[in-house]
């Protein structure tokens, strides 16, 4: 454990001692490195997968519990319930979740991508990509990832990367979310909405447009639930560039204010992480990293990231919070182009 992470505290949260970890290797230069046994989820870790990846995990119990995004040979795209006692090996349910679901015009519409999982008090409520009409953010909640309650989609299609924070700001829900088309959407900008209770969902503002830089110039997409620290809400987000073979997913990394989370504090101009390895670069998608969770440990500082390698496999990364957030404060840069 870090002297100077201990004392500083920055991460206002709780302790997670058994977080999944491996120190920074010699000679890496950036702020977040890879685990070694990458990819920790092969493509097929079920009898009907395609492909595992872009999947969400949190701390449940003594261990850990997840909901996965699980592509059958059918192609089509399903969510699994998954537990793990150490967060590395996991061991996921071979039947896609049954949603407990009394809305019959919901009832039906079961396809699924793209979760995340959020613990809010004794629930943990899982957003993804669902399908009304076109892609929208289909909502729902578990105490035991045994059953999973659907509730009323947050917002109207076309929208995709639903994230929840996991408390009320000023009294409450909060979520970003980035609107899209019913394709595979060009560009697109992630925004903030607040709800009373879950259901209705309104005061819709920017959060940050994409830009700034060449790798999330054509559209960006909020990742993992954010992370609650000293200087405001770490925002692990995905941003996209169209390259001459194809769209490049990489991950950045925001500081939002902690009372106004519309407003940015800092954003990285570089990428913290990029499609590089074997596992990221060649897959069903090349040259894909899309990050939907992240575990924190207040005492350590210590972070472990799960995000989707070329959508195909699941793996995981780390990082050091006081050094990560160091990072995207010395290479900042904020420009709204999407304001006007
Ligand atoms: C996005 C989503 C992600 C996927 C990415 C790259 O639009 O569909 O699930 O990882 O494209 O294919």
């Amino acid at each position: 454990m870090s002297k100077t992470s201990k004392s500083r505290r920055t991460i206002l949260g709780l302790a997670l001692p058994n977080i999944p970890w491996e120190d920074k290797p010699a000679g890496c230069r950036g702020p977040v490195w890879r685990y070694s046994g990458n990819p920790i989820i092969a493509r097929d870790a079920l009898p009907t997968s395609n492909s595992i990846f872009n999947s969400a995990v949190v701390p449940f119990k003594r261990g850990f519990a997840g909901v996965f995004r699980v592509d059958h040979t059918t192609r089509f795209t399903k969510l699994h319930a998954g537990f793990s006692e150490d967060g590395l090996r996991w061991d996921l349910n071979p039947e896609p979740i049954d949603f407990i679901c009394n809305i019959p015009e919901l009832k039906e519409r079961i396809a699924g991508y793209d979760p995340r999982v959020c613990r809010i008090g004794d629930r943990y409520y899982v957003t993804w990509c669902s399908s009304y009409y076109g892609p929208t953010i289909g909502l729902a909640y578990t105490t035991d990832f045994k059953k999973f309650h659907r509730m009323e989609n947050a917002v109207l299609p076309c929208n995709r990367n639903g994230v929840l924070f996991p408390r009320k700001i000023r009294g409450k829900y909060a979520m970003l979310s980035r609107p899209s088309d019913k394709g595979h959407t060009p560009s697109g900008d992630i925004f903030y909405s607040e709800s009373p209770d879950l259901c209705y969902w309104g005061r819709h503002r920017l959060v940050m447009a994409a830009g700034v830089s060449n790798w999330q110039c054509n559209k960006i997409g909020a990742g993992p639930i954010p992370i609650e620290t000293t200087e405001g809400w770490l925002m692990i987000y995905h941003g996209v560039v169209q390259s001459c073979s194809g769209m490049v997913y990489s991950v950045g990394a925001a500081i939002l204010d902690r009372d106004t989370p519309a407003k940015v504090r800092y954003r990285t101009v570089p990428y913290i992480l990029n499609p590089r390895t074997p596992y990221e670069c060649v897959g069903d998608v090349p040259n894909v990293v899309f990050p939907c969770a992240a575990l924190a440990d207040a005492d350590t500082g210590r972070l472990a990231i799960y995000y989707g390698g070329a959508d195909t496999v699941t793996a995981l990364a780390f990082a050091q919070v006081d050094e990560l957030i160091d990072f995207i404060k010395s290479n900042s840069g904020l420009v709204y182009d999407g304001r006007s």
